[in-house]
């Protein structure tokens, strides 16, 4: 689902980006709600200084309140910015307002490229903007073939988006996009990344696991007593701990574990 991020694709995908840049009056940044900080790339600001709104996605699988922390800290710092649960379609109708007051003297539709890390949505939001069925989403991202126009409501959308890579700062932030799903769990053992899923949700989410598993006694054990509970078994009854992981990542991906925000706002340190 998600590429590798080796620094040979890092220079290419930024070359890319360079080039269709220079196509565009500006860009949608989508931003994954449940990592709001993580999920943003460093360098893009850097990279040009055309007209720019934050798409925040999934806001349906993130914390509501830790939503409202970000969406009012990036205002204050001047940001545009639009909360969207894309699966719903909602937030089409704000982000087309915004777009239209960005840009108020073009003569023509304002050309734009949706640009983000892997996972964050960019296809549904294009497709959402043109009203297209779920083409391509959650499909690999491939070479890009020549560049066409797609027609929205007020916009013009360049046809593929703009992969951008992630940062690697800390070992964490990597943790969080493998959870997510922005980078590929293959980095870690998905093990250690749930692990550290459920250190996390204990000390800030403390109900999020006893509500789907019901409580736990041993908290050295916990995977080990959910996958027992999961039935998440090997032969001679013991527990399959890759199985129990990945059952919980599957329940922490779907928000089965409830809303979540990775990225807490009182935690962040960029500020
Ligand atoms: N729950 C939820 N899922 C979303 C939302 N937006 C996209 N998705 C899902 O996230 C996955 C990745 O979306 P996609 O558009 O392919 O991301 P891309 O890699 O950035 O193009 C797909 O399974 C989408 O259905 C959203 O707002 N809420
Ligand atoms: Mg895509």
């Amino acid at each position: 689902m998600t590429i590798q991020w080796y620094p040979g694709h890092m220079t290419r995908a930024k070359r890319m980006i360079k080039e269709e840049l220079k196509l565009v009056d500006g860009l949608l940044e989508v931003v994954d709600a449940r990592v709001p900080e993580s999920s943003r790339n460093p360098d893009l600001r850097d990279l040009t200084s055309k007209p720019r709104l934050i798409v925040l996605s999934k806001t349906d699988l993130a914390d509501p309140l830790q939503t409202r922390e970000w969406m009012e800290y990036w205002k204050s710092q001047g940001e545009a910015i639009v909360e969207t649960d894309l699966l719903q379609g909602q937030g089409l109708r704000e982000i087309r307002a915004a777009v239209a007051q960005t840009f108020p003297n073009l003569k023509r539709h304002p050309r734009l490229l949706v640009a983000g890390i892997p996972n964050v949505g960019k296809s549904t939001l294009i497709n959402g903007l043109t009203k297209r069925r779920a083409a391509g989403v959650g499909a690999r991202p491939g070479v890009t073939k020549g560049k066409q126009w797609l027609s929205a409501p007020g916009m013009q959308l360049l046809d593929s988006p703009g992969i951008l890579w992630p940062k690697f700062e800390d070992q964490e932030v990597a943790k969080r996009l493998a959870l997510v799903a922005s980078i590929r769990d293959e980095i870690f053992d998905q093990v250690e990344i749930v692990w550290w899923l459920m250190q996390f949700l204990k000390e800030h989410y403390p109900d999020a696991l006893p509500t789907r598993y019901g409580v736990i006694d041993e908290e050295d054990n916990a995977l080990e007593e959910i996958g027992r509970r999961r039935g998440c078994l090997l032969r001679g009854g013991i527990v399959d701990f890759n199985q129990a992981a990945s059952s919980v990542l599957k329940d922490f991906r779907t928000g089965k574990l409830g809303r979540i925000t990775l990225d807490l706002f009182s935690r962040s340190e960029s500020r």
